[in-house]
């Protein structure tokens, strides 16, 4: 069965941004529905978005995109077939012809290559993380979710952006909801009790009303204890630096405590940190142009815990590769709008699992109620989740798809847990 049309329209983010929505319907009447989502710290590397410019939205529409998908993708797509993954993302790469995606746009590209694959899902008859899996057994995720949310989420309220939080003692996918969901209403009663409690930031995570970076780091600490949990034992803290956002040429500027680092500076008040709290994994720790600051933090902290590679890898599989020879990071975050089709993205994870890394299927900051990254975490067993905070709904529909195909019939098999970490578990 053929691809008979594609569609493409304009709908709203969670930030009210305008994103591409590409539906691509099947001969037999199956349609499949994929959505960009958008980031607001990005990998300079990544699959480049084309927006519109000019003044309307802040210069996001996205016209030009939706006219690229009726003019040059529509065309091509009409008669091929949904289940030719690969074949049709090499097709997609090869119209836009640019290294960087930058002449159709990585977001015209991930919402059409994302679209397809639902289309053939749909058509296989089969729920997506189940066509994914081919038959291969397959677990549930084990989750990072954010309590607090910095950086260039929260207008640089704080230096780091990501304080999250892994139920490392959980023994479902519904159980690590049920202990994250203890923990978030904790620290929301700790911050009104301090009254800092300011509403919440991009991904639903508390607004950082904090004066250093290591306060966010105690009350995390101090939710864990008062949800009733042992911090490290069955909740573990989960970091992403984001450094990019903060350092360039080995410098790095910490704005709230007014200081300037150098890389080993950086790279000890961490190790620092991993001494001193329950932490269990570590995303950009140092910039996307610190190879070397890198390298040193996983040589220091790597058998440790969990250094996770984000801006510096952007789910790219020849950087992963790269990675992996210099001894940089030991688990690749995967976002598929960073490579810009599901083929890439399953190259650059594949790549990191070939090289012994963990891998975290990742959504963004901007997001929709598109619910497609739980079904690749799942159906690629990646292992680990990162969708943002345990509120609002582009980001709890995620969380409660994870639930539904772990209640169905016909389930993955189990729950992956704290065995998915690298490092100190
Ligand atoms: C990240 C993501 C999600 P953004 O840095 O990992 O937290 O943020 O989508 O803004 O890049
Ligand atoms: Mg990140």
């Amino acid at each position: 069965m053929t691809i008979q049309h594609v569609h493409a329209r304009r709908i709203w983010d969670s930030r009210g941004r305008p994103t591409v929505e590409v539906e691509v319907a099947n001969a037999d009447g199956t349609l499949g529905i994929g959505i960009a989502p958008a980031g607001a710290s990005r990998g300079t590397r990544e699959a480049a978005e084309l927006r519109d410019g000019g003044t309307r939205f802040g210069g996001r529409d996205v016209q030009q995109a939706l006219a690229a998908v009726q003019r040059e993708i529509e065309p091509a797509l009409a008669g091929r077939e949904a289940a030719d993954q690969a074949g049709i993302d090499a097709m997609l790469i090869a119209l836009d012809g640019t290294p960087d995606k930058s002449r159709l746009g990585g977001n015209t590209l991930i919402a059409t290559s994302l679209a397809v694959l639902h289309a053939a899902a749909a058509q296989a008859r089969q729920p997506l993380w189940q066509y994914l899996a081919q038959g291969r057994p397959v677990q549930l995720p084990l989750p990072q979710v954010q309590i607090f949310g910095g950086g260039a989420h929260a207008g640089r309220r704080v230096d780091v952006q990501d304080f999250m939080v892994i139920a490392t003692g959980a023994e479902s996918f519904a159980h690590a909801m049920e202990m994250t969901a203890e923990v978030y209403r904790a620290a929301g009663e700790l911050m009104a009790q301090r009254g800092s409690l300011a509403g919440v930031a991009d991904e639903g995570g508390w607004w950082p009303s904090f004066a250093r970076n290591e306060d966010a780091l105690d009350a995390l600490v101090a939710a864990i204890e008062r949800a009733g949990y042992v911090p490290g034992g069955e909740v573990a803290i989960a970091l992403d630096i984001a450094a990019s956002e903060f350092g360039h040429g080995g410098r790095y500027r910490l704005a709230l405590e007014n200081q300037e680092l150098d890389s080993d500076g950086l790279c000890e008040r961490l190790v620092g940190w991993v001494d001193r709290y329950p932490i269990v994994s570590i995303e950009d720790p140092l910039a996307e142009d610190d190879e070397a600051g890198l390298a040193a933090f996983t040589h220091a902290v790597g058998h440790r815990v969990q250094v996770v590679g984000d801006d510096y890898l952007v789910t790219n599989a020849s950087r992963v590769r790269q990675a992996a020879d210099r001894g940089a990071c030991n688990c690749a975050l995967i976002k598929p709008n960073q490579a810009g089709t599901i083929t890439e993205t399953l190259a650059a994870l594949q790549a990191a699992q070939e090289r012994g890394y963990a891998t975290i299927v990742s959504a963004r900051s901007g997001e929709t109620e598109d619910v497609a990254i739980v079904h690749l975490a799942t159906g690629w067993n990646a292992g680990q989740l990162k969708v943002g905070s345990f509120a609002r709904s582009e980001r709890m529909a995620k969380w409660n798809e994870g639930i539904r195909i772990e209640s169905r019939a016909g389930a993955p098999a189990g729950f992956r847990g704290r065995a998915a970490l690298r490092g100190k578990q």
